[in-house]
Formats: structure tokens, sequence, C-alpha cells
């Protein structure tokens, strides 16, 4: 059996070419209708529960509130989340898009933008972890169409040629940096990317993304996966909590429970870490 022919879900060529020049890609054909709707509904019953204490309405939350409803680490509290997280297809593509032979979970949540949420403001994401210029993918799963209207994305093409730029403060603690005007960029116009369900996006951990404002009467319903090559370090002490949780200092090569090879696939499913972040909303320290 050739190498190729080992990936769970084999990538042509011309969707990594188009990810390389780019820094973003969409992707069809991955999940089924059917794997969707289960897919769908048990981040649905996730982010429920997790958030059923809340009871503000979007206009009552925070500026970062107002541009998603975000619950990490779904994998660790919820089988069916696992089973896809971990089944090898995202992964395997994950490591044909960054030309790896092997990676690791670095994270998954769920960003449901709520009817009348704000847009997400333009960042990289990379730059807020300590891992240097590690390779780094995200592939962004929306459960419904997304467009315009209701809280798409848009990428800057070749951004991430460029690097690690200022970090921009999407959280609004302080003001956020206005990356698109950056002098170091020589293309600085995001291109939208309306989608159908079915459809995911891949972008690269330097790729410049931002989403519309969500318009619409519906909740956008979306979850993302982050893989990043195995074999990276921590550059620096940044408190980011799966690295502190499995105890990885500056220096140490990034592993963990909380950080399992997802691909090549494990024979065995990964063991869920014991200690569990918040629920909800963004974390970087163990508490
Ligand atoms: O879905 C959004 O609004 C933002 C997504 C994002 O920034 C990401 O997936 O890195």
């Amino acid at each position: 059996m050739s190498a190729e022919e080992a990936f769970s879900h084999t990538l042509s060529k011309s969707v990594i070419d188009q990810f390389s020049a780019d820094g973003f890609v969409a992707t069809a054909g991955v999940f089924s209708a059917t794997e969707l709707e289960r897919f769908g509904t048990a981040v649905d019953d996730e982010v429920r529960q997790r958030t059923a204490h809340d009871l503000r309405k979007v206009e009552a939350k925070s500026t970062y509130e107002q541009s998603f409803v975000q619950c990490m680490r779904l994998w660790e509290t919820n089988d069916l989340v696992r089973d896809f997280v971990c089944d090898g297809r995202l992964a395997s593509m994950a490591a044909q898009l960054l030309k790896v032979p092997s990676v690791r979970l670095w994270q998954d949540q769920a960003l449901f933008k709520e009817a009348g949420g704000r847009e997400t403001d333009p960042h990289q994401d990379q730059t807020f972890w300590p891992i240097g210029s590690a390779p780094l993918v995200s592939v962004w799963i929306p459960f419904d169409a997304v467009t315009r209207d209701n809280g798409a994305m848009a990428y800057v093409p070749g951004s991430h040629l460029v690097g690690g730029l200022r970090p921009v403060d999407i959280t609004h603690t302080t003001k956020p940096y206005d990356i698109l005007n950056d002098a170091k960029l020589t293309e600085r116009t995001p291109r939208w990317m309306e989608v159908q369900a079915g459809e995911m996006i891949w972008h690269h951990g330097f790729t410049i993304h931002q989403a519309a404002a969500n318009t619409s009467n519906a909740t956008r319903r979306v979850f993302t996966v982050v893989f990043i090559a195995d074999g990276c370090t921590r550059t620096n002490a940044w408190p980011t909590f799966p690295l502190d949780r499995d105890q990885v200092g500056v220096g140490d090569a990034i592993a963990g429970d909380g950080m399992p090879v997802l691909w090549p696939k494990p024979s065995e499913p990964p063991k869920v870490p014991e200690q569990r972040g918040v629920l909800l909303g963004v974390q970087s320290r163990v508490l």
C-alpha cells in the first residue's frame, strides 16, 4: 500500500497547493449528511449543557462574547464528538496540508455565533500561543450553510507567508491591533468564503482571518479543530492551558494526554485527561 492510500481521506495535489499558496482552502465530501447531523447534534447538546446557566441576551454580553459562544475541548466531555475528532479523517487531512508525517490535537471548540452576534475581528491564531512557527492548521466545520449574512469567514490570501504579526486582542480587553493595515502585508483584502453544510475550511495558523456579524435570526453553528505537527517544542512561558496541564515546560516537546497524536491514527482511542478546563469561554490558565 502506498503512503497516499494509507490516508483516511486523500487530498488532491491542487487542494494542497492552494493551501500552501493561499493559507486556506475549502474541502467537501468528508462527512456524509447523516454524520454531519449526528456530529452537529452532539455539539449542540454539549453547548446547551455548558451554557444552560447563562440566560443573558446577546446584547447584554461582553464584546468578545458577542462574537461567539465559545466551548472548548468538547472531545474530552462528549463521546460522539471524540469519535469524530479522533477518527483519523481530519487528522490525516491536516498532516497532508502541513506536509508532515504526524499531527497532534492542539484544541477543539464550538464557536456558535448567536443571531445578532457581532463580527469576529481579523487576527492570526498562532500568535496567541507559545509555539513559535510550529506547523499548525485549523479546520472550521459549519453544520449549516454559511453566508455573509450569518457569519461567514474571510481570509487574507498569502498572509500566512508573512509569519507572525502583532497579536490581536480579540477579547477586547485592550484595543485590538488593526492587523489588516500592518505594513508587512502586501495583500490585505480578505476573501469571503460562503460555504454549504458539508464543506469545511482549513486555515494555516498564521493566516489572517475574520468572520462577519450574524444578522440572520438563527445561530451560526460551527465546530473547529486545530492540529499541530508532532515534534514541536514550547517556545515561552505564556500561560497556556493544554501545555500547563500536561506540564510541558519551555523547550520541552509538546506532548501529553490533552494533545494526543491523531495521525497516524493511534491503535487505541486516546485517553481523556482527568483534569478538565473551564467549560465555557476562553481559558489560558490551569485553575
Ligand atoms: O468562527 C468565527 O467567528 C471565528 C473563527 C476563528 O477565528 C477560528 O476558527 O480561528
